[in-house]
């Protein structure tokens, strides 16, 4: 086995969190060679929910779980840390605006970044999932300019698992059959899931499916599944939640398989016309360590249009973020 490797998981005494931390603990996010040293992240009135959680993790006595830390004290928390789920932000209640929104998450990543710049470990990995994913992770990892920016990452990995059961349901396949799907854009309405370049069987889905259930059914039942969830349910999305973070780090540490690429909000570096710095959705690969943009792909007319779409709405949240003086 290798060497303990310290997790933290923010807003741990979540309903993401309550999905997600038994998973690492058993090893199912950095493989089952690698023991985990836990650190979880709360406000101080959720602190003796989290200490729930942590008994009920002592209590599976999960053989790679090597220690469990719980604290209200970010600096505490990414101490030497090499992997960091942000998770936990805060919701949009009622009557709030968008402004108000970012600037209370503000009042979150931005210590929470400044935090990682000056303690996590050399090989830092930031996954952002709490909402708005795309923004705070745009302010955490402008906070922390001496991390490499690429070490940041926003989740689109739910709404990519989301895209290819859809494909797959319709095509009446496996989802293991289904390959180079793209979630672009913001994790949000807006986002553009991709069957243009995503294949079935070395070709195109879209050239597979009448083009009504393409633009009227699948784009928006992807887009607007987390509010069917929530109708259904009565809360928002955990499980798949948490199941999209275990394979967005899983990806990122162990890799994609070979000629298949995942989505991850990434900063851009200009590709596809999406403007440098923004944290977007983008196909992506990993060797195992780094994110890269898949390069070359050809945009068509309509993908252009969904992807500009979504794109403006990322460039409409960093301006008001910058404005709010948070990055
Ligand atoms: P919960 O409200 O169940 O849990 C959030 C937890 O975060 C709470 O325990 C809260 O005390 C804690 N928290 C708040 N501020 C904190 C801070 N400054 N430091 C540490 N902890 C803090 O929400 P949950 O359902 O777990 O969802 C968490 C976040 O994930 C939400 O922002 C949600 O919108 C977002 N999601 C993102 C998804 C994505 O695909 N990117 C999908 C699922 C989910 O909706």
């Amino acid at each position: 086995t290798k060497a303990p490797v310290k997790v933290t998981v923010t807003g741990a005494a979540g309903q993401i969190g309550y999905a997600l931390l038994f998973r690492i603990a058993s090893g199912q996010m950095l493989g089952l060679d690698t023991p985990v040293k836990l650190s979880l992240l709360e406000i101080t009135p959720a602190l003796r929910a989290a200490e729930g959680t942590a008994m009920e993790l002592t209590d599976c006595a999960f053989p790679l779980l090597e220690s469990i830390e719980i604290t209200d004290d970010a600096t505490r928390a990414f101490d030497g840390t090499s992997v960091a789920l942000l998770v936990g932000a805060r919701p949009r209640g009622p009557g709030m605006e968008r402004g108000d929104l970012l600037s209370a998450n503000g009042g979150i990543f931005k210590p929470q970044g400044a935090a990682l710049n000056n303690g996590a470990a050399e090989d830092i990995r930031v996954l952002v999932v709490g909402n708005p994913a795309n923004s705070n992770a745009l302010i955490a990892q402008q906070n922390a300019p001496d991390i490499p920016a690429n070490r940041f990452s926003a989740m689109m990995r739910l709404d990519h698992n989301r895209a290819l059961a859809q494909a797959a349901q319709k095509l009446g396949v496996s989802v293991s059959d289904i390959s180079n799907m793209t979630i672009w854009g913001n994790h949000s309405a807006t986002q553009y899931p991709d069957l243009v370049h995503a294949q079935f069987g070395g070709r195109s889905i879209a050239e597979q499916v009448e083009r009504d259930w393409l633009e009227g059914t699948f784009i928006p039942t992807v887009a607007k599944r987390g509010a069917a969830i929530i109708e259904a349910r009565g809360a928002s999305s955990a499980a798949s939640a948490a199941n999209a973070a275990i394979d967005h780090v899983h990806s990122w540490v162990h890799g994609t398989a070979e000629g298949d690429w995942t989505s991850a909000g990434v900063v851009s570096d200009g590709s596809y016309g999406i403007p440098e710095g923004l944290i977007s959705g983008f196909p992506v690969t990993s060797t195992g360590g780094d994110w890269e943009i898949v390069s070359d792909l050809e945009i068509d007319d309509f993908s252009r249009a969904r992807i500009d779409a979504s794109v403006a709405e990322l460039v409409e949240e960093r301006d008001a973020i910058r404005e709010l003086g948070l990055i």
